[in-house]
Formats: structure tokens, sequence, C-alpha cells
């Protein structure tokens, strides 16, 4: 399964040779196809520079300006438009995502499961250097999306994630345009009847370059896209599910979650009924 992996970056100079060249080291000795796939979109500090020197080494590494607007959300999209892959994994520029949890998300799709989740909160992660007021509000925005859509889940709104191509084709057309991307995909996901393993992932706060993400700013967007998914889910009937999704009579709660294993291994607990004897 070819792992095409979409590096949001703006502004992110002193960070995107290590990202790119450590997830393309890890890729590489676990002899796992793929393409990393940078997208600019209004970089002035040398990002897009460097990119294009990688690209000039490396094959698999491609450079793209977004061909929409500027915003996080537009540039992820822009490199969903792109990507070549069976699968593909948005992994941040900055330095905080481990590029060597590419590798167990290439595991969890491989086992089968539609979506790759990491979870920052679980036995087995690891995270440092998380500023105080962000992770207290990310627990709680956490919190009470694990309510509002009755799952076990604790990490949705982290973006660094890993989903199969038919998922992609599933949630689109999507409407974020910012921050707010990073819970559109992995609800809808979900909600639109696709299974997900979770797996332990390591995360560290950065160390360069600044912060892009205005709290302020995302906070009625954040609600807005949640709301969206929440409405569609209980009002529209399953007009938006996954082509062959077939309704479990009695399950109130979403389904194909799975308890990470202590190897870091997505470990079923119950495999999603559907998918029974449709090894992929
Ligand atoms: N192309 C592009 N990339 C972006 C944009 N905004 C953010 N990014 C990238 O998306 C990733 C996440 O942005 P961050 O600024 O790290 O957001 P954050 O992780 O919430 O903030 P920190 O806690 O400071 O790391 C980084 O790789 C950014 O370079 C944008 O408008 N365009
Ligand atoms: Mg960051």
């Amino acid at each position: 399964m070819k792992l095409s992996v979409v590096i949001p970056a703006r502004n992110e100079a002193a960070s995107i040779e290590e990202t790119v060249t450590t997830a393309s080291a890890a890729l590489e000795r676990e002899g796992i196809e793929h393409e990393l796939i940078v997208i600019d979109d209004a970089s002035t500090d040398g990002t897009s520079e460097r990119v294009s020197a990688l690209a000039a080494r490396n094959d698999k590494v491609r450079s793209y300006r977004s061909h929409y607007g500027q915003g996080f959300g537009l540039a992820v999209r822009a490199g969903l438009d792109r990507f070549s892959g069976d699968a593909v994994a948005i992994l941040m520029a900055d330095g905080s995502d481990d590029p060597e949890d590419l590798v167990r998300y290439h595991r969890v799709l491989s086992d089968g499961y539609d979506c790759a989740f990491g979870s920052r909160f679980i036995h087995g992660s690891a995270v440092s250097d998380y500023p105080r007021l962000k992770l207290g509000l990310n627990r709680i925005v956490n919190w009470g999306i694990r309510l509002l859509f009755r799952h076990s889940y604790n990490d949705t709104t982290n973006a660094f994630k890993a989903y199969r191509r038919e998922v992609i084709d599933t949630v689109n057309p999507l409407l974020s345009n910012h921050f707010n991307l990073t819970v559109e995909l992995p609800l809808k996901a979900v909600t639109r009847g696709h299974s997900y393993g979770i797996v332990p992932i390591s995360w560290r706060g950065r160390s360069a370059g600044e912060s892009k993400l205005a709290l302020q700013e995302m906070g009625s967007r954040y609600l807005f896209i949640v709301l969206y998914v929440f409405l569609e889910y209980h009002l529209s009937r399953g007009d938006y599910r996954r082509p062959n999704f077939e309704e479990q009579p009695g399950r109130g709660r979403l389904r194909g979650g799975v308890r990470p294993g202590a190897s870091g291994r997505a470990r079923p607990v119950a495999p999603p009924a559907d998918r029974a004897g449709d090894p992929r």
C-alpha cells in the first residue's frame, strides 16, 4: 500500500528539512512505498527554497504552492487533491509529530482499518512541552466531542492521522478552510461509516518557528464544523454514508473503534461487522 504524506508548511524553514528527511528515512527503512507532498502557500522565510532543494535530491519529495487561497485547511485540501497513494497521512512540518509514527499508521491501515488515528493521551504515548493553555483547551474540546459523538477516541482534534483513499472520497467535498479541517476529516470519516484503529503516538511542542493557530478566530469555526457533522449524522438519514454501508441494529455508538495494543499496534476488539470477510 503506497502511503502519501501531505505536509502543510508555512514559514517552517527551521524544521521542514528535518521533517521531510526523517519521514523519508523511516518509510525507506520499512520498505514502504511512499511520496512526500509539501504544500506551502505564503512562506516568506525560505521554506519553499528548502523544499525545492530536497525535491531535487529525492524524487519522492514533491513541492506545491496551494492552488487554493491561504489557510491550513486549504493547504491540506490542496494536498488531498494531488496525492497518488492508496492512503494518505497528514503530517505537520513543525517537528511536533514523530515521523516514525507514520510506520505505525501504515500498519493500522495494512491491518484492514480505513483510518489510522493516533492518540497523545493513552498508554504508550509521549507528549512534551505542550503549552498549558492549549493542553487544557484541547482536553475540554476532545471531551465535548466524545460526549456528542459517543465514541471513546480522545484525540480527535490532532491533525496527524492517516486515511485510505476511499475515505477521502467519502468525506469530500470538504468545507473547512482553516484548522477546523482537523476535526472535519475524522468526524466525517467515522460518522459516514469508516472503521478506525487507534495507536499511541509521540508529540512535542515546536522548538522553532511560530504557531499559526489563532485560538480566538478558530473557536466558532470548530463549533460550526462539529455541529455540522453532528446534525448530518442525526438528521440526514444516512444520505452521506460510505458506499455499501449497512446499519448495525441496536448500536447507538459509533462503530469501528479499537483499543490500542501495548505494542502500539491497533488491536481489534470487535471488527466492524460489515467488514467481516472483507480483508483489504
Ligand atoms: N501551507 C500552509 N501551512 C500551514 C498554514 N497554517 C499552518 N500551516 C502548517 O500546519 C502545521 C500546523 O500549524 P502550527 O502552527 O504548528 O499549529 P499548532 O500545531 O496548533 O501550533 P503550535 O502549538 O505552535 O505547533 C505546520 O506545519 C504549519 O506550518 C497555512 O496557512 N498554510
Ligand atoms: Mg504545531
